[in-house]
C-alpha cells in the first residue's frame, strides 16, 4: 500500500544477515548509521526477552544511497548482521551439499512439529516443504530489526518536518494502565507535552509503560509466565506528533490515511487487532460524546512556535487525528493488540507432518512476552506509512524540493 516510500525486507532467522531496500528517498537528506542503531537497540530491549537478544548487538551497515552522509535519491540498502549465524551456518548454508552432522552445532534434523499459532503450518503446506524450518526462519519475527531499521529512516526523514513518532505499552497480559486512554486533551500542547511524558516514562520502563503501578503488575505476570513455560501479549500506542492536516484523502479506500496506517501496523508478525483514537471503544458510546467539537483561536492567541499552523482546533481527540481517511492536524494515535507469542516452553499439543501421530509443537528458544519490542516496530510500521503519505503530498526528489513544497502548502493552511 506504500506508494511512494517502498520498501522491501529479505533475511531468515537464523541466516547470515537480514537486508532491507528503501526506496523513494529523497536526496540530501543526513543520515548515518546512527539515526538507525539507536532504534534497533530499542528494539532489541524489554523485560521478557528471550536468549537470542543476548548474542546480537544490531547495527545498520549503509550499503547503498547514501554518499558522505547524505541521501542520494537512489535505494537506500541496510543490512544487519545476525551474530546468531555462526551457530547455525551448517543448518542455514545456502549452499548444496554441505550438510555434514559434524561440523554442525546445531541439529540438522527437519523440524516436523508445527507450533499452533505459528505459520508453520499452513505454510508448509503451502510451500511444499516437510521441514517447517523453511518456513519458520522468515516468519521469525527476527524480520522486525529489518524493518525497525526501515522505520529508522522514515523517522529521520519525517523529523525535518517536526514530525515525531513515539510510542509506550498500554496493556501487557490483561494488565492495564490507568486511565486506559491517558490525557485525551491530546490535541492542545498541554496534551502533546504530556504525551511526551509518557513517552519519556516508558523509554526508561523494562517492559515500556508509563504507569508505574500496571508496569510492576505487567513485570509480575511475565515473572509468572516465565515459570510456566508460558508467553503473554499486550496492547501498545503509537503517537505522532506534528503531523499536518490533510495526508491521506477521502477520496478513495486504499488513499485513506487511517487504511495504510492499518495495513502497515497489521503488516507486524503477532499483531490480530489495530484501532485510531477510541477505536472500538467509540463504538459503544453515542455520537454527542466521542465527535471532536471543532473551536477557532484567535489570531492574537496564536502560540509563536504554531506560525504556520490551522487556528483551528479541539479540545479532545477521539478521532485520533484521522476524520475522512484524512489527517486533521491532532496527534495520529494507533493502538495496536500483539498475541502472545506462539513457540511456547510447555508446548501445546500438535501432529507430526510426516508420521501424522500427535506429538508437542516444537520448541527451541523463544521470548516470553514482546510487547515492549513490538511497540517500538509500531514506530517503524508507522513512521512508514506516515512519510509515504507526506511524500504523495509534498514529494519531490530532493530534500529542497519537498520543503519547499510543504512550506507553501503550510502558507495555504495558516491563511484558510
Ligand atoms: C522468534 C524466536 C526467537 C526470538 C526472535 C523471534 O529467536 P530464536 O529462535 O533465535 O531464539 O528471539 O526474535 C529475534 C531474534 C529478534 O531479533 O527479535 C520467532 O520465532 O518469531
Amino acid at each position: 500500500m506504500l506508494e511512494k516510500l517502498r520498501y522491501l525486507t529479505s533475511g531468515e532467522s537464523h541466516g547470515q544477515a537480514l537486508t532491507c531496500i528503501i526506496d523513494g528517498v529523497p536526496s540530501n537528506l543526513s543520515l548515518s548509521s546512527k539515526d538507525i542503531d539507536n532504534d534497533l537497540a530499542r528494539r532489541q530491549k524489554g523485560h521478557g526477552r528471550g536468549g537470542r537478544m543476548k548474542i546480537e548487538t544490531d547495527h545498520a551497515q549503509i550499503l547503498s544511497g547514501v554518499r558522505h552522509g547524505k541521501t542520494l535519491g537512489s535505494p537506500v540498502t541496510l543490512l544487519i548482521e545476525n551474530k546468531d549465524w555462526q551457530n547455525w551456518c551448517d543448518v542455514m548454508n545456502p549452499e548444496l551439499g554441505v550438510r555434514s552432522q559434524e561440523s554442525g552445532v546445531r541439529s540438522l534434523e527437519s523440524v516436523t512439529h508445527p507450533r499452533p499459532g505459528h505459520a508453520d503450518l499452513a505454510g508448509a503446506m503451502k510451500y511444499s516443504t516437510h521441514d517447517i524450518r523453511n518456513i519458520l526462519e522468515r516468519s521469525s519475527a527476527r524480520e522486525t530489526a529489518a524493518r525497525v531499521a526501515a522505520g529508522a529512516v522514515a523517522k529521520k526523514f519525517l523529523s525535518e518536518f517536526n514530525i515525531q513518532v513515539i510510542s509506550y505499552v498500554a496493556e501487557i497480559g490483561g494488565m492495564r494502565i490507568t486511565p486506559l486512554n491517558p490525557p485525551l486533551a491530546r490535541g492542545d500542547l498541554r496534551g502533546a507535552k504530556n504525551l511526551l511524558s509518557l513517552f519519556k516514562k516508558a523509554e526508561v520502563s523494562p517492559v515500556r509503560c508509563p504507569d508505574e503501578g500496571a508496569e510492576k503488575k505487567m513485570i509480575s505476570k511475565i515473572n509468572i509466565a516465565m515459570k510456566k513455560g508460558d508467553t503473554l501479549g499486550g496492547v501498545f500506542e503509537v503517537i505522532v506528533l506534528g503531523v499536518p492536516v490533510g495526508l491521506g484523502s477521502h477520496t478513495q479506500w486504499d488513499k485513506r490515511l487511517n487504511a495504510k496506517l492499518a495495513s502497515s501496523m497489521m503488516g507486524i508478525q503477532a499483531i490480530k487487532g489495530v484501532e485510531i483514537g477510541l477505536g472500538f471503544e467509540m463504538s459503544r458510546r453515542h455520537g454527542s460524546e466521542v465527535m471532536d467539537e471543532i473551536y477557532y483561536r484567535s489570531q492574537k492567541s496564536k502560540v509563536k512556535s504554531q506560525k504556520s499552523m490551522s487556528l483551528f482546533y479541539r479540545k479532545t481527540n477521539n478521532a485520533g487525528g484521522i476524520e475522512g481517511g484524512m489527517s486533521n492536524g491532532m496527534p495520529v494515535i494507533v493502538r495496536a493488540a500483539m498475541k502472545p507469542i506462539p513457540t511456547l516452553k510447555t508446548p501445546l499439543a500438535s501432529v507430526d507432518i510426516i508420521s501424522k501421530k500427535p506429538f508437542k509443537a516444537a520448541y527451541e528458544r523463544s521470548d516470553v512476552c514482546a510487547v515492549p519490542a513490538a511497540s517500538v516496530i509500531g514506530e517503524a510500521a508507522t513512521a512508514l506509512a506516515i512519510a509515504d503519505s507526506f511524500l504523495s503530498k509534498f514529494g519531490g526528489d530532493s530534500m529542497e524540493e519537498v520543503k519547499r513544497n510543504y512550506k507553501g502548502y503550510l502558507k495555504q493552511i495558516s491563511e484558510f
